[in-house]
């Protein structure tokens, strides 16, 4: 295995342990050896957070483990979300998006890194963050003239909410101003088709791509 497998391999283990500064210090180590962040937070951070997720669901952790794991994992990300901002040219604006998480939904890691990797590509973000009540993230889009919506929902409870969002785009007349775009660990491309929503994305990258598509950039 090479350093890089093991670093990693190493993150996700920390994780796993709940080892916060162990998170931080590989973050850091990776950053110096030049390993792309998205490649640590696609190989390391995200299949360390799913494997507790899972632990957690099959009983063998409990809610603290959770708790703890998504605090690494956000102390880790603090550490390479600069550096995603750098990898990126600071291109020009190319589409403004209203984000944040469904209401009753507390889980913002995803969200996070999407909006940040919008960003990135040059979309201007207004994050209203988690817990967003539907009415709101619509009125801030109509506020902002927002070019798309994306929500994020982690809960099979929760995601009702992305339906609710483009019901009441439609009851307000207000449905083709703005395009939206669903995701969320739950959240697949057929539930995307049977709410009508304009788009889906598994992971940043697909979410990138296709916030791009859908502002024709
Ligand atoms: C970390 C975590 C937590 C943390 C959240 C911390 C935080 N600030 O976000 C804490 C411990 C607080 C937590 C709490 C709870 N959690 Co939780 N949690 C998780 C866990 C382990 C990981 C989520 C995560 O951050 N993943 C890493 C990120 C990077 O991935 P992601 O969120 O999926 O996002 C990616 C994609 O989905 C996509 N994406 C995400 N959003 C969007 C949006 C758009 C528009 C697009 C295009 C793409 C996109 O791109 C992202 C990057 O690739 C998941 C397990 C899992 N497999 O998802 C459970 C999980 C989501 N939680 C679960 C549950 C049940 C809960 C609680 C209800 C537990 C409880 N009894 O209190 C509470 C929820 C309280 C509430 N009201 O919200 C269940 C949900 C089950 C279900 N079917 O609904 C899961 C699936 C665990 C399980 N296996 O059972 N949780």
């Amino acid at each position: 295995m090479n350093r890089k497998e093991d670093i990693f391999k190493g993150m996700k283990e920390a994780l796993l342990k709940g080892d916060k500064d162990e998170a931080i210090r590989l973050s850091k180590l990776s950053l110096d050896m030049g390993i792309n962040p998205l490649d640590s937070i696609n190989r390391g951070l995200t299949p360390g957070i799913q494997q507790v997720g899972k632990l957690w669901e099959e009983g063998e952790y409990f809610l603290p483990q959770l708790v703890i794991a998504a605090e690494c994992m956000k102390a880790a990300l603090k550490v390479l979300e600069p550096a995603l901002s750098e990898k990126g040219e600071k291109k020009q604006e190319i589409g403004r998006v209203v984000i944040g998480t469904a209401e009753g939904d507390i889980h913002d890691i995803g969200k996070t890194l999407v909006a940040t990797m919008l960003s990135v590509n040059g979309f201007e973000i207004i994050d209203l963050g988690a817990d967003v009540p539907i009415i709101q993230m619509v009125n801030r889009a109509i506020e902002e003239k927002a070019d798309l919506i994306c929500i994020s929902a982690l809960l099979t409870t929760t995601m009702p909410g992305q339906k609710r969002l483009i019901e009441l785009l439609r009851e307000k007349g207000i449905r083709q101003k703005f395009k939206v775009m669903v995701g969320g660990a739950p959240v697949s491309l057929q539930w995307a088709k049977d709410i009508e929503a304009d788009s889906y994305g598994e992971n940043v990258i697909e979410a990138v791509s296709e916030a791009k598509r859908l502002v024709g950039a």
